[in-house]
């Protein structure tokens, strides 16, 4: 391992209470490895992040839990794989019944006990639930500013892109609520506003940055975007602003709101002593084609397994103690938990965790990764497993949010195969996925595949899945509405 990225342990260690590190959790939405200026996309404007990505450790390997929205933000709030919380398969909805347990640990209610001020602002997506039982304030949150779901979510007409006379491109949910705004469980504003919203969301964060930083009050802000998930938009300070089209304009608007919030940092006098991370949730959604995001060199994306689907860029920043750079080492949204509990010196839940503690990350390594499919059974277990430099896959799949594109083999037309042997890649040679290695030509590969497969059967050993949250169903009367006892629903929920 390169111990050139080691963060500085004696400023670490040496933290007396006073001076427990902030953390600001930046999280986009079907972002893809090839999206951000710094991983190499031509013409997107990510000056902010680009900045983050030159002063911090740009990570090349790393990844989320899933390739669509609530079972990875369910792993990277816990430390744990979506299989064990429940929640799979898919994603919630608006009037789902089920959400994230409330007896998963998050990242907040761990640094809570510790005196840290909380706060997520923007797509929540891990349930509303009866009265709001599975909000963010809930789950060890103190303020809650939001969407609590997607924003394709709604009807389409009412989620207008700039200018307002844009259609959308696609299908939205049209026999749904429009979207609604929520700060902490009420209702704000529905349908949402969407040229305002980034705004909004900006002002929330910069405001809870300068309240605990004047308070002297440690703290984690938790900033899951909407940007840059379908349909996108942006106000008035990026539509029509980048060289990319929507895409551009709704990445750009989040890079902008970047921007502010480390001037907030800055003349706050925390930056030093914040670290800021940032990642995205899955691969780009490829079906959306232009106004989807890209997956750079990988193979397909959102909803399949493929490397696409699943590793994203990730940032680490903080000035003075994480050495500028790039890493190569194997790193998950798993790890975010056990690292920001281990850099705050918080106690880990009571619970098997999946991530690793990336102290130990940066000294040792993270060696797997597991990949589950969208809807995960144990019957199948993990559809592909990384271990160091290889990748086996057991089952492939396409997926509907990664068709359109020249590869086959990432369309919903390509249905489930079993691979016997696993179809087995060399991510480092063949990072695209092309071409498979052949046992025939390799008989050194075979003493590599009996590693795979205990590794494998020791993981599988130790899972137990949680009860699908999903399977839960959905009742109409969940969804948010501004206006409860009105009729005819969804129509009349609008304020
Ligand atoms: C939460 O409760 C469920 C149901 O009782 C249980 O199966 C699960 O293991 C619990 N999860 C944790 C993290 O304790
Ligand atoms: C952060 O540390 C750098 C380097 O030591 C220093 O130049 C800068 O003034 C510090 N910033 C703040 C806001 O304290
Ligand atoms: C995390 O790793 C570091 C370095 O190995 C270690 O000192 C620390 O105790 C670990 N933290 C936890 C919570 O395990
Ligand atoms: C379902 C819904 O709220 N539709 C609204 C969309 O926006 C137009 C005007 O922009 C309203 O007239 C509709 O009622």
């Amino acid at each position: 391992m390169d111990f050139t990225h080691i963060f500085c342990l004696t400023v670490l260690f040496g933290t007396s209470s006073s001076s427990l590190p902030n953390f600001v959790l930046l999280f986009a939405d079907d972002l893809g490895f090839g999206d951000l200026g710094s991983y190499g996309h031509p013409s997107s404007l990510t000056p902010n992040l680009d900045r983050l990505a030159a002063a911090g450790l740009r990570f090349t390997d790393f990844y989320s839990t899933c390739p669509v929205c609530s079972p990875s933000r369910a792993s990277l709030l816990t430390g744990r794989y979506q299989t064990r919380s429940g929640i799979y398969p898919g994603v919630l909805y608006p009037d789902s019944i089920g959400g994230l347990p409330l007896n998963e640990t998050t990242v907040a209610e761990v640094l809570k006990p510790l005196g840290y001020a909380t706060a997520a602002v923007g797509k929540w997506h891990l349930g509303i639930g009866a009265k709001g039982m599975f909000l963010p304030t809930k789950q060890g949150f103190d303020q809650y500013l939001g969407i609590p779901y997607a924003h394709d979510m709604g009807p389409c007409q009412n989620l207008t892109c700039f200018p307002p006379d844009v259609k959308c491109l696609g299908t939205c949910d049209v026999k749904t609520v429009t979207v609604p705004l929520m700060y902490n469980e009420d209702i704000k504003q529905q349908p949402v506003n969407f040229l305002d919203l980034e705004r909004a969301y900006s002002d929330f964060a910069n405001n809870f940055i300068m309240t605990s930083a004047k308070k002297n009050q440690p703290f984690f802000l938790y900033y899951p975007s909407q940007h840059t998930h379908y349909p996108q938009y942006a106000g008035p300070g990026a539509a029509g602003k980048s060289l990319r089209g929507p895409f551009g304009d709704a990445l750009l608007e989040l890079d902008n709101t970047i921007g502010s919030l480390l001037a907030t940092l800055e003349k706050t006098g925390v930056i030093n002593n914040t670290l800021v991370f940032f990642t995205s949730d899955n691969g780009p959604s490829l079906m959306r084609m232009s106004r989807g995001g890209n997956a750079g060199p990988l193979r397909c994306g959102k909803g399949t397994t493929y490397e696409g689907g699943m590793r994203v860029p990730a940032i680490a920043f903080w000035p003075g103690v994480i050495k500028p750079g790039v890493t190569h080492e194997i790193a998950s949204t798993l790890d975010i938990l056990p690292t920001f509990a281990s850099l705050a010196g918080a106690k880990l839940p009571q619970a098997v965790i999946d991530g690793v503690n990336i102290t130990e990350l940066l000294l040792s390594k993270r060696e797997t990764m597991m990949f589950y499919p969208v809807d995960p059974s144990e019957e199948y277990s993990i559809f592909a497993l990384r271990l160091g430099r290889y990748k086996a896959h057991f089952y492939t799949q396409g997926s509907l949010h990664s068709s359109t594109t020249p590869d086959k083999e990432c369309s919903v037309c390509a249905s489930l195969k079993f691979h016997d042997p696993p179809l087995l890649f060399d991510l480092e040679a063949d990072p695209s996925e092309h071409y498979p290695l052949s046992l025939e030509d390799r008989p050194d590969l075979q003493v590599l595949l009996q590693r795979i497969k205990k590794v494998k059967e020791q993981f599988e050993a130790s899972m137990v899945f949680g009860e699908s949250q999903m399977s839960k169903g959905k009742d109409p009367d969940l969804a948010p509405c501004c206006n409860p006892q009105c009729s005819p629903k969804p129509d009349c929920c609008h304020c």
